[in-house]
């Protein structure tokens, strides 16, 4: 029994639930507990027992936060018990959300072994048939930790009660390549100097492309929370054979968020735009997703430049009256949001000769898009909003260029729409 695979589980952040969709969700005949985490997580106990596979590996903020915990418990609990029960070993690490909740569930749930508990690396053989392998784990001693994990002394020797022969695999929650993150920074250089075939972290919840050789990066959250997290979610299959390990994503969460641009300009009314709208997200939904997906909820950004401002305002009118309902590729969807990002169509060159506030805004408008260098305050105020422990990665000379364009094309609006 068994082809030896294992299940590696990103945040899945029990006891939260999409709040802000819960509109739209009873639009579709959903209440957001049908698409909770709790959801993705039976789902995911579901499908290690379809695949007998050897073991579920938590990768941290397996709960959401302290006051969540007697829900948290009873989820997984139920979960755990059905895997041990069928043979199925249960691992975990905690994040910083859990860090101090987590360790405590683990005490009170039987067959669940907590890994690298307090911040102290643990190595940790996974049972069941197949090839050696063995778990290299390391758990938030508290909710926040500013230390590299790789540094502690306990690492070392961790690394050296690993199992000659076997396929070492690395999980722990860790903020990677942020230098000064209160949430254990990590280098992915270390990280790959370490004699693991793989490492699956926790933190961030947009999944990295795990598909390669020696894989290494986010496994992302079980379950999109808000348009935030957009794309396919859910846990990761692990083959481990000769040595080698293969990633497969298995999308399994029961929603997913969904970003859809719309060119505004080719409607003529209202009712044109919400044809397109339709139309476009009819395009865009894959009949063949998972079975499990139960609803899409689409982010819908309408942009363009677009010469009657009243057909947007119209749309914007009608569809805020009530939840926006798509049936697209197979499965029920609502609009969550429409962001309206059009600008107005305007002869730039002909504004841009007026001495009025508008053609200042046309001119400087022009600039940017001509690729003049950004004014230097704007690019102190550019390095205000890029704070190391939210924004890791500094936005690139293209993303403030593009931002200063939207600002500027939004305030020209504004300002025209005052003048007319
Ligand atoms: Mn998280």
């Amino acid at each position: 029994m068994g082809d030896g695979c294992l299940i590696f589980v990103g945040d899945v952040h029990l006891g939260r639930r999409p709040a802000t969709a819960a509109e739209g969700l009873a639009a579709c005949g959903l209440d957001p507990r049908d698409v909770s985490p709790a959801v993705a997580w039976r789902a995911t106990v579901d499908e290690a027992l379809a695949s007998a596979a050897r073991a579920v590996v938590l990768a941290g903020d397996v709960v959401e936060s302290e006051v969540d915990r007697f829900e948290a418990f009873g989820a997984l609990e139920a979960g755990v018990r059905r895997l041990t029960e069928a043979g199925v070993a249960v691992f975990g690490v905690a994040g910083n959300h859990d860090g101090l909740v987590l360790p405590r569930l683990a005490e009170r749930i039987a067959g669940f072994t907590l890994l690298g508990a307090g911040g102290r690396w643990q190595v940790a053989p996974v049972p069941g048939a197949g090839g050696p392998v063995d778990l290299l784990g390391w758990s938030f001693p508290a909710r926040h930790h500013r230390g590299d994990p790789l540094a502690d002394a306990s690492f070392e020797v961790a690394v050296s009660a690993l199992r000659s022969g076997a396929t070492a695999l690395g999980v722990l929650h860790a903020d990677l390549d942020a230098a000064d993150s209160p949430y254990a920074p990590v280098r992915s250089a270390d990280l790959a100097r370490a004699p693991t075939a793989a490492w699956f972290l926790g933190h961030v919840h947009a999944p990295h492309d795990l598909g390669g050789d020696r894989p290494l990066g986010y496994l992302g959250s079980l379950c999109g929370l808000d348009a935030g997290e957009p794309g396919p979610r859910g846990p990761w299959r692990v083959d481990v054979t000769g040595g080698q390990v293969r990633a497969t994503h298995l999308p399994l969460a029961p929603i997913r968020w969904c970003p859809l641009r719309v060119e505004a300009n080719d409607a003529e009314d209202a009712d044109a735009l919400h044809a397109a709208v339709l139309r476009a997200a009819r395009d865009a939904a894959d009949p063949e997703d998972d079975p499990r997906l139960r609803v899409r909820a689409w982010r819908v950004t309408l942009t363009g430049p677009v010469s009657d401002r009243a057909v947007v305002d119209d749309f914007l009118g009608l569809a805020g009256r009530a939840p926006l309902v798509i049936d697209a590729g197979g499965r029920p969807g609502f609009v969550e949001r429409v962001v309206d990002a059009t600008w107005p169509q305007v002869d730039l060159d002909a504004l841009a000769r007026e001495r009025t506030p508008a053609g200042r805004l046309a001119r400087r408008l022009r600039a940017l898009e001509d690729g003049e260098p950004l004014p230097p305050t704007l690019d102190e105020a550019f390095a205000r909003v890029s704070t190391p422990a939210w924004r890791p990665t500094p936005l690139d000379e293209a993303a403030r260029r593009a931002a200063a364009v939207r600002a500027c094309r939004r305030a020209l609006d504004a300002l025209l729409r005052q003048v007319r």
